[in-house]
């Protein structure tokens, strides 16, 4: 029998491939529909991508490269408003099916189940982006497949701080010794460390 309990999934870049053509072109969607001209290009966006949380990075982008275009306190909200959009545009391109699950995704989770072994997410991401991704690409009955679905806001510090990972093994009461991550970018791989699970 395995030593592994559960397998614990990053979202993002690790389950699919979604940023460079999913949520980059859902923040210019909602850029633009609110009247702004601002086009974050593939390049721009991989830079962005060091803060980790959609609302983290738009006020990143205000404040690097427009630090004049409105009073902090009204950043926020502004923030959580274009946000809105952005993720709306985002489940509408997911329900169109442009963004598939990455190669042995969908084998590798059939085979832990088949052998018992739990299945969580931690995210970043917005919990309703998950969903609909789980949903688009594994179908509705996929998302009873996780014991937790740990997204976005549920924690005060997202990824690099390891407050999802910790989340993630209370709900679950396991030991990060009988876990293993799955990860593609630096801040994950720091918050799953941070957190003491072993991580691929
Ligand atoms: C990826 C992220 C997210 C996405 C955008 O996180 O940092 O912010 O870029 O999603 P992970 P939201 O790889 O941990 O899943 O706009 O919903 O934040
Ligand atoms: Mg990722």
């Amino acid at each position: 029998m395995s030593p592994i309990k559960a397998l614990i999934f990053d979202v993002d870049g690790t389950l699919a491939e979604t940023e460079r053509d999913g949520h980059r072109v859902s923040f210019n969607q909602a850029f633009a529909e609110a009247g702004l001209a601002w086009n974050w290009s593939v390049e721009l966006y991989g830079e962005l991508l060091e803060v980790t949380g959609g609302k983290e990075r738009i006020q990143h982008y205000v404040r690097t490269y427009h630090p004049n275009f409105l009073l902090p306190h009204r950043l926020e909200a502004l923030a959580s408003a274009l946000h809105r959009n952005k993720s709306r545009h985002y489940q509408k391109l997911l329900q169109k099916g442009y963004i598939g699950l990455r190669p042995g995704v969908k084998r590798l989770l059939a085979t832990a189940l088949e052998d018992n072994i739990r299945l969580a997410i931690a995210t970043t991401s917005s919990l309703g982006s998950v969903l609909t991704l789980l949903e688009t690409t594994l179908g509705s009955e996929s998302l009873a497949w996780f014991d937790v679905i740990a997204a976005g806001d549920v924690v005060p510090q997202k990824k690099p701080a390891p407050d999802i990972y910790h989340y993630v093994l209370d709900k679950m009461a396991l030991s990060p010794q009988t876990c293993l991550v799955i990860e593609d970018s630096r801040q994950g791989l720091t918050a799953a460390q941070r957190a003491g699970i072993p991580t691929v």
